[in-house]
């Protein structure tokens, strides 16, 4: 049984249980291109020492001997056939002794950023990756390796990429005891028992699959953060981390408790503008420094759910940040301050991250970045951009997505994101006088030395397959390929990521992409459409509860949310209401403050209309509601039956795991629809077409479902 297991894991008839994620590396099933790879590629040969070039040669070795089928392995010296790799500065010399003539093409700007080229030579030619850096390099040849697996012919092979952002983040919410918070996909991928000195071959596999994308940077613990991982034992841990981690281009982060002094050193205050506080961090930063070199600074959540923050001690964000920042400069070192705050105060939660910082902007030091939420509540379905993105300019603002899908089925719902994070970095900011996009801001370097950046909260566990879902992989890649290239389409993504993860075939291709581009808009149409938002599960989030209104705090309550009376139903955010739509530029605002004109996906998110309202499509607001929710089971049936009529092309393993999770997703579809309508139903007692199938279960019975122990909470 050993020697079996064994066996299967070491290559062979090994089951497709999704662990290779998008590096397969399987062998070419076209036999002209087959043939032509095989002749274009002989080997490898690599100038220079850095153990990002090591990763390089290994992936490259692993990843053609794969495709190619065939012993591809390091050559002694550069010869035709060979792909040759290194640094721009420690190649010239090389290639310029080969060709002498040569002109080697300009380098991309950016130290990340690589080349691919092809040169003749002899019979084979040889194929170049090259970059400023050797992290370039190891990115270069991922790239190849992406364009081999999709079949891409050897004449197509160039490249000159450089990345949009300069930190492409991860952040973990992982505990330190394991349990991650909104984690669906096991526990933390993390052994902080075993760790330092069990070093687990997949943290490798985790730094290999992020630098396959460029992102360069993650924090692996919680922002609702302990500060024991600021000690001693958790600094050799995350030490041993930031070692595997390194090659692959990857920085570690740190998430930072602000009253860790309080708790680690028994201080009787964390206030940011006393001496010795200030002098506590410096030193504990100087210590994080000696363990890792590379520290890349801090993520804070303050004064946020009850974290700890400045405002503790009646100082800003501004403050607390800066003074963190102060302590992390002298090594190169930044902060990043969420702006994830509502404090109960203010009349509507949409106002309070803007009302928070927007006063701020100008006051952070020049080495602190401040994450924004791409919407202003709380990674809904659908929300409109943050209104932030469009109000500080003179501050580094860094977008934050939400990989894992807390609000989004979690990992039993098939949701591919790239169509929402293009529709929120694609959304104008103001039009006039000058049209700019969410994605132009956060790009735009504020000052020549400003960081640029996005992060998104990880959907990764231990489960084999990473992600719970297969499809959630999916999610991890686009936020990946869109952080660097923000031109790809979601579409360009999507087929991407099937040609790597399934494979080259028209009839496997379009029928994936077709479900994975109709899957969130569905999504939104069963669980949220036309605007509505948080009428989810109290606690772990799953599920409808639309009637919720148990809750301490108003806007902890579904009903504080959708606002449905005998009226109508909707948040008034107009001039009328709490007037959150202020926050926007003046030419944006114009597009939404008019109910009769605003765009019906964001109708409900700023206005209370009556039930009889009349929608663009001469149906009252009523009929509305209850043909997407209908439209929206009914796409995700579509879906199901799709995935269905690709058994005979995808493996069984893969195909039986995604058929039984799209019929949960499908119960879940039917839960959602029908527990709102029968609610939203008490108050505009108008019936359900009688065309649709009408709820089986009532009411009574959807309130009595309870979930003691979903997951992630
Ligand atoms: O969406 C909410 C989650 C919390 C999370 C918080 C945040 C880490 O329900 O679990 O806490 O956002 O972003 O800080």
């Amino acid at each position: 049984m050993a020697t079996l297991l064994f066996a299967s894991f070491a290559g062979g008839s090994k089951a497709e249980d999704g662990y290779d994620l998008w590096l397969r590396y399987k062998k070419c099933d076209q036999p002209e291109l087959l043939t032509s790879y095989r002749n274009y590629f002989t080997g490898i040969y690599r100038v220079g020492n850095h153990a990002s070039l090591d990763a390089a040669v290994s992936e490259m070795t692993r990843g053609f001997s794969g495709i190619l089928d065939k012993n591809i392995t390091q050559l002694k010296s550069p010869q035709e056939g060979a792909v040759i790799i290194g640094t721009a500065t420690e190649l010239s010399p090389v290639l310029r002794n080969l060709i002498p003539a040569l002109n080697i093409p300009a380098l991309p700007e950016k130290k990340e950023g690589f080349l691919i080229f092809r040169l003749s030579y002899r019979q084979r030619g040889i194929t170049i990756i090259t970059a400023e850096s050797p992290v370039g390099v190891l990115y270069g040849s991922f790239h190849l390796l992406r364009l081999l697996q999709s079949q891409t012919p050897v004449v197509k092979l160039a490249a000159n990429e450089s990345p949009a952002l300069d930190l492409r983040m991860l952040n973990h919410w992982d505990n330190l005891t394991r349990h991650v918070e909104r984690g669906y996909a096991g526990i933390a991928l993390w052994n902080w028992h075993t760790l330092p000195d069990y070093k687990d071959p997949r943290y490798t596999d985790y730094a290999r699959a992020n630098a396959s994308l460029g992102i360069n940077a993650v924090t692996v613990t919680n922002v609702n953060a302990n500060a024991l991982v600021l000690t001693k034992p958790y600094l050799e841990k995350l030490r041993a981390l930031a070692d595997i981690f390194r090659p692959y281009g990857i920085r570690l982060f740190l998430t930072a408790r602000f009253s860790a002094p309080i708790e680690l050193d028994k201080f009787k205050t964390a206030d940011p503008l006393n001496e010795t506080v200030k002098d506590w961090w410096k030193k504990k930063t100087d210590e994080i420094y000696q363990y890792i070199p590379d520290f890349g600074g801090f993520l804070v959540k303050a004064n946020s759910e009850g974290q700890p923050g400045p405002q503790n001690y009646k100082r800003t964000h501004a403050d607390g940040a800066n003074m963190l920042a102060d302590a992390v400069a002298s090594h190169g070192g930044h902060v990043i301050w969420r702006a994830f705050v509502y404090n109960p105060e203010s009349d509507d939660r949409f106002k309070q991250a803007y009302e928070e910082f927007k006063p701020l902007d100008g006051q952070f030091r020049n080495n602190v970045l401040v994450q924004v939420k791409n919407g202003p509540i709380d990674f809904q379905p659908r929300e409109p951009f943050s209104p932030l993105f469009g109000a500080m300019p003179k501050t580094p603002l860094m977008m934050e997505f939400q990989i894992t899908q807390e609000y989004l089925g979690q990992a039993t719902h098939l949701v591919y994101q790239g169509p929402m994070f293009k529709e929120v970095m694609n959304a104008q900011t103001q039009i006039a006088p000058k049209p700019e996009t969410v994605q132009q801001v956060i790009e735009k370097k504020i000052r020549p030395d400003a960081v640029t950046g996005i992060a998104g909260v990880a959907n990764i566990g231990n489960d084999r397959n990473w992600t719970g879902h297969l499809f959630g992989q999916a999610n991890w890649y686009a936020f990946g390929r869109m952080a660097w290239n923000p031109k790809l389409s979601s579409e360009a993504v999507a087929e991407e990521w099937i040609r790597q993860t399934f494979n080259n075939t028209p009839s496997v291709i379009q029928p994936i992409k077709k479900i994975m581009l109709a899957s969130h808009e569905a999504l939104v149409k069963y669980m949220t459409p036309l605007g509505l938002a948080h009428i989810m599960g109290n606690g772990h989030h799953y599920g409808p509860l639309p009637w919720g209104n148990t809750l301490g705090r108003p806007d902890w309550n579904p009903v504080y949310y959708h606002r449905a009376d005998s009226f109508g139903i909707g948040f008034n955010r107009s001039a009328t209401g709490t007037n959150a739509l202020a926050q926007f530029d003046m030419s944006i605002r114009k597009q939404w403050e008019d109910s009769n004109t605003c765009d019906e996906k964001y109708l409900l998110w700023f206005h209370h209309v009556s039930w009889q309202h009349k929608m663009k499509s001469g149906k009252t607001l009523w009929q509305e509601l209850t043909d997407h929710y209908y439209q929206g089971v009914k796409e995700m049936r579509i879906m199901k039956s799709e995935w269905a009529g690709l058994q005979k092309n995808i493996d069984p393993e893969r195909f039986n795991h995604v058929s039984m999770l799209l019929g949960i997703q499908e119960k879940d579809a039917v839960w959602w629809r029908n527990a709102c309508l029968l609610y939203f139903q008490t108050f505009s007692k108008m019936p359900i077409p009688a065309q649709y199938e009408q709820p089986d279960q009532t009411l009574e019975y959807y309130k009595s479902l309870r979930f003691p122990y979903a997951p992630g909470n």
